[in-house]
C-alpha cells in the first residue's frame, strides 16, 4: 500500500503573481513547531485551540526584520483537510512574499509538497477517497456551471456511495459462491444458477448505464469540441467572431486567409463549448496552407461535432460534391456534421443543399447576425440528448472511471459465461473477485500505486 511521507510539507496554495493576498500551507506533525518558529505573535501557535486564526508578523532568519504581517490559521488533526496538524499563513499577495515566507519554512524544517500532496494525504488519512479527491481537480479546473455542479456532486461522495452500493451487491455473490466450494463435496448449491445469472445481469445493467453516462460526462467535463470546416472563404473565422463576440480571426475575402487552427471556447446552456477555426478545404499548391489543411482534418478527427459552413451565394460544383464526401468519409469517428448555410443575405436562386442530400441545416447570415441564435440551439441539442440524463442521475465524468466500469464489465461476462457453460461457481467467483477489484478502483481501494501518483501528480502544487 501507499506510503505516508512523514515530512512536514509547504507550499504557496495560491496562484503566483499579483493578487489580494497569498496563501501558503504547512501540514504534519511539526507543522505548529514550524510555523512558530517564523511567527511573532501574541499567542502561541502551539497551545492555540484549532480552528482559530492568529493576527502576528513574519519575521526573517534574525528574528527582527519584519517580512509581513500575516493572519495564521490553524487546524489540528484529524480535523483537517489532510488529517494532519495544518496551518495556513495568509500574507500579501505578489511575486516576492510568499516565496520568501516559504524559505523560511524551508529553512525552518519543512519540505516542499510535491504537486497534490496535500490532497494524497487527505486520501490516504481517509478524509476523501478517489473519486472525491479527483472531484477537487475538477472543480479548481471547471469553467463551465455544468461541469462545476458535476464536480460539486463527486465531491459530495454520492459517485462513491453508489459505487459501493454496486460492490455491496457483487461482494454478496461473491461470497455466496465462495461459500458453496465449502460444500462442493455434498454438490449443494446455495442458489439456483438462473438466480445467479440473474444476479450478475442486473449488476451488468447497472454497470453499463454508469458508464454510458461517460459520453455526456466527457461533454460536461471537457466541454464540446466544435470544428468549423468548410471552403475557402464560406465565413468560418466571421461565424467564430460572430460566436465569441469579438473580432478573434483575421477576416477577409481572400480564400484562404486562416491558416492555423484558432481554438477558442463561450458557454453555452451551462456547457462549454470549443469551437476550432480551421483552414478551408481545397486542393491547393502553397505549402503553408496545405499545412493548414492537414491541421483542419486533425481538428476534425478531434471534433465532438463538425460544424460545416456553406457559401450559399454560389450554387455547388461536382467538386463540391465530392469534397464533401471525402470529408464526412474520413471522420472516422461517426460524430454529428451541422451544416450551416451561411451568406443567406446574398444566397444564389439556384443553390439547393439537395444537391448533397443534405436534409438538416441552419441558415445564417454572419454579415446581418442572423440565425446565430437558432444555430447555437441546435448545437446544444446536439450535446443535450448526452448531457442531460436528468440532474438527479449520477454520471461519470472521467475517462479512469470508464476504463475501470469497462474492464468490470468484462469480468462479469466472463463469470456468466462460466455459469452459463455450467463450470463450477469457484471458476465464477474468481472473475467476479476481479470485477471487485476493478470496481474498487475507481474508489481508491484497489489503485495501484502507479496510477494513483499518476492522478494527484496532474494536481497542482498546494492543492
Ligand atoms: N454577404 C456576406 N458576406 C459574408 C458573410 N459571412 C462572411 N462573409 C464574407 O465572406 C468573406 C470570407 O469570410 P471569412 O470569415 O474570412 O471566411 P473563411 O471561411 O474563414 O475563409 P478562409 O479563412 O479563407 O478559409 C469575407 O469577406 C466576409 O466578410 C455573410 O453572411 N454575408
Ligand atoms: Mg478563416
Amino acid at each position: 500500500m501507499h506510503q505516508l511521507s512523514q515530512h512536514t510539507i509547504a507550499a504557496v496554495a495560491t496562484p503566483i503573481g499579483i493578487g489580494g493576498i497569498s496563501v501558503i500551507r504547512i501540514s504534519g506533525n511539526t507543522a505548529f513547531q514550524i510555523a512558530q518558529s517564523v511567527f511573532k505573535s501574541g499567542t502561541s501557535i502551539i497551545t492555540a485551540p484549532s480552528h482559530t486564526i492568529h493576527y502576528g508578523t513574519i519575521n526573517d532568519a534574525d528574528g527582527l526584520t519584519v517580512v509581513d504581517t500575516v493572519l495564521v490559521s490553524l487546524f489540528r488533526g484529524p480535523n483537517s483537510y489532510t488529517g494532519e496538524d495544518v496551518i495556513e499563513i495568509s500574507c500579501h499577495g505578489g511575486y516576492f512574499v510568499a516565496q520568501k515566507i516559504l524559505s523560511l519554512l524551508y529553512a525552518a524544517g519543512a519540505h516542499s509538497a510535491k504537486p497534490g500532496e496535500f490532497t494524497q494525504r487527505a486520501f490516504l488519512n481517509g478524509k476523501l477517497d478517489l473519486t472525491q479527491a479527483e472531484a477537487v481537480a475538477d472543480i479548481i479546473h471547471s469553467r463551465s456551471e455544468k461541469s462545476h455542479r458535476a464536480s460539486v456532486m463527486q465531491l459530495s461522495g454520492r459517485l462513491s456511495k453508489y459505487v459501493n452500493s454496486i460492490r455491496e451487491q457483487l461482494l454478496n455473490l461473491c461470497s455466496l459462491l465462495e461459500l458453496e466450494l465449502d460444500f462442493s463435496q455434498e454438490g449443494i448449491e446455495l442458489a439456483t444458477r438462473e438466480d445467479i445469472l440473474k444476479r450478475i445481469n442486473s449488476i451488468e445493467l447497472e454497470i453499463k448505464n454508469l458508464s454510458d453516462s461517460y459520453s455526456s460526462g466527457k461533454f460536461v467535463r471537457e466541454g464540446v469540441r466544435v470544428a468549423l470546416i468548410g471552403k475557402p472563404n464560406a465565413g468560418k473565422s466571421s461565424l467564430l467572431n460572430i460566436l465569441l463576440g469579438e473580432e478573434r480571426a483575421i477576416v477577409s475575402e481572400i480564400a484562404g486567409t486562416t491558416r492555423d487552427v484558432i481554438e477558442e471556447s463561450i458557454i453555452l446552456s451551462g456547457l462549454e463549448f470549443v469551437f476550432f477555426d480551421t483552414a478551408g478545404l481545397r486542393d491547393s499548391y502553397d505549402t503553408i496552407e496545405q499545412e493548414g489543411i492537414r491541421r483542419t482534418l486533425i481538428s476534425l478527427k478531434q471534433a465532438d461535432i463538425a460544424l460545416f459552413i456553406i457559401d450559399s451565394s454560389y450554387s455547388f460544383s461536382q467538386e463540391d460534391v465530392l469534397m464533401l464526401k471525402q470529408i464526412t468519409e474520413s471522420v472516422e469517428n461517426q460524430i454529428p456534421f451541422l451544416f450551416c448555410i451561411n451568406k443567406t443575405d446574398i444566397k444564389d436562386k439556384a443553390f439547393s443543399l439537395m444537391d448533397l442530400g443534405v436534409i438538416h441545416s441552419v441558415e445564417i447570415s454572419c454579415k446581418l447576425n442572423l440565425g446565430i441564435n437558432r444555430l447555437k440551439e441546435e448545437l446544444v441539442a446536439l450535446s443535450v440528448p448526452h448531457h442531460d440524463s436528468g440532474s438527479s442521475s449520477i454520471i461519470i465524468t472521467n475517462v479512469r472511471h470508464k476504463d475501470a466500469l469497462m474492464s468490470t464489465l468484462e469480468s462479469l461476462q466472463k463469470a456468466r459465461e462460466t455459469i452459463s457453460q455450467g463450470l463450477g461457481g469457484d471458476f465464477a467467483a474468481v472473475d467476479l473477485r476481479d470485477a471487485l477489484n476493478y470496481l474498487g478502483e475507481i474508489i481508491g481501494l484497489t489503485t495501484p500505486d502507479d496510477i494513483l501518483n499518476h492522478i494527484f501528480g496532474k494536481f497542482c502544487i498546494g492543492k
